[in-house]
């Protein structure tokens, strides 16, 4: 069975995630694909990268990832730093034929997504973005119902990702609060996989019309390292600028006549990882929230009017990755399947010769996306939404 060296740049909530997936995706997926070996993990200093390399499991480690880019015996690069560097790594790796998967989003501006793009499709290499959330078993199975026409026509989509791990002032200044580091704020960093749902489910967009707030214009200094989430609190020390939104909503007009809606909030109390979607169609509606991941829920029109109503599916070996999980509906799906199932599909298309979806081709339309909803919040008015070029 074919082997594939993977070079992780970045050991932090991501490069737990990555490597894991690595591990156990032979285990859920047999055969493979090819087997991932976790050959070198490169991190910010010596000290952290030896320290990941023995916690997650590969053989070797650098702090230095342009070695890991340049080196003849990597096949993969898994870019898992913070934003701003995805762009410098993953065009290093193309020019030297790797195949990239990178962390969402893909980059902090059109722009910068759009030389990410080139450089992939330049070099002919197997590209991926990693907006998992749409290997959630449940959410592919409402993909699928709907290719299958059992809504009908789509007419709107009600999305949102809503947590509250940064709802306390007292939550540090970590990267994703400035924009230099993250491009933009709970835009970029969470409502970027509910805008890669809606194109999945729905399709491309026509113009947004958006609004984004900053709540917390000042935090905690911290002056560098992982991001730990809002689980470490500031205290009395200096606090700096937040430079990002923190919560955005925006009105969709999709290029196939539907209409919708995205917020996104990190100070949303009570709310954790909530992901939801409504989707109404012209024959029925589906409904997902990803804190109940495992269910799917589905009214169908055709459904005479004495038992109309939504019915609870527990995604399972007859759904969509199923028969590759777990034996029983409702066992359970984590966050750690979905990324299983993403370097599965990501594995499959390098064993194949084969394109995965989402690549940085969605990547880069999804960056689009992101800057006309900023143009639209500044500018207060319908914003066209280009497509790539
Ligand atoms: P993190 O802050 O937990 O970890 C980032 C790691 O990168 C840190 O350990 C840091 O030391 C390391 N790093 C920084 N500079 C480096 C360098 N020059 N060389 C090597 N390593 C370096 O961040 P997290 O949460 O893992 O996020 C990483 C990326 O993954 C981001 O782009 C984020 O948006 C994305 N992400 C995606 C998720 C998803 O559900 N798909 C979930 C969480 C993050
Ligand atoms: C923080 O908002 C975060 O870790 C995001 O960066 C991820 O993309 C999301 O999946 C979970 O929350």
């Amino acid at each position: 069975m074919k082997q594939l060296n993977v070079g992780l740049i970045g050991g932090g909530f991501m490069g737990k995630a990555h490597s894991l997936a690595y591990a156990a995706m032979p285990m859920f997926f047999w055969p493979a694909p090819a087997i991932p070996v976790r050959h070198t993990i490169a991190e910010a200093s010596d000290e952290l990268a030896a320290e990941a390399a023995l916690r997650f499991g590969f053989q070797r480690s650098t702090s230095d990832w342009r070695s890991v880019v340049e080196d003849p015996a990597i096949d993969v690069v898994d870019i898992a730093t913070p934003n701003h560097l995805h762009a410098e790594i993953a065009i290093a790796a193309a020019q030297a034929g790797k195949h990239i998967i990178s962390e969402k989003p893909l980059a902090r501006t059109g722009a910068e997504a759009k030389e990410m793009y080139d450089a992939v499709v330049a070099a002919g290499v197997v590209n991926m973005v990693a907006f998992n959330y749409r290997r959630t078993p449940a959410v592919a199975l409402a993909k699928k119902f709907i290719d299958e026409g059992a809504i009908g026509r789509i007419l709107s989509f009600r999305g949102t990702y809503l947590q509250d791990w940064s709802a306390s002032p007292d939550s540090p200044l970590s990267w994703r609060f400035q924009k230099a580091i993250a491009g933009s704020g709970a835009l970029g960093d969470i409502a970027t996989h509910v805008i890669d749902i809606a194109r999945y489910l729905v399709g491309e967009f026509d113009s947004v019309n958006a609004m984004m707030s900053t709540w917390i214009p000042e935090r905690p200094l911290q002056s560098s390292g992982a991001d730990a989430l809002g689980t470490v609190r500031g205290g009395d020390g200096p606090r700096g600028a937040v430079d990002v939104d923190d919560q955005v909503m925006t009105m969709i007009r999709f290029a196939g006549g539907a209409i919708g809606s995205i917020e996104a909030t990190r100070n949303g109390y009570g709310r954790n990882n909530f992901i939801t979607f409504e989707v109404h169609g012209t024959e029925g509606s589906i409904v997902f929230n990803y804190e109940r991941r495992d269910e799917l829920q589905v009214c169908f029109a055709s459904d005479g009017d004495d038992r109309r109503g939504f019915r609870t599916i527990y995604t399972g070996p007859a759904h969509p990755y199923g028969k590759d999980l777990w034996p029983i509906p409702a066992l359970g799906i984590g966050y750690g399947e979905t990324k299983i199932i993403e370097a599965h599909d990501f594995f499959t298309a390098i064993a194949e010769g084969t394109s995965v979806s989402p690549n940085f081709g969605d990547g880069y339309q999804t960056a689009l996306i992101d800057d006309a909803i900023v143009e639209s919040a500044e500018t207060d008015a319908w914003v066209d939404v280009p497509g790539i070029d």
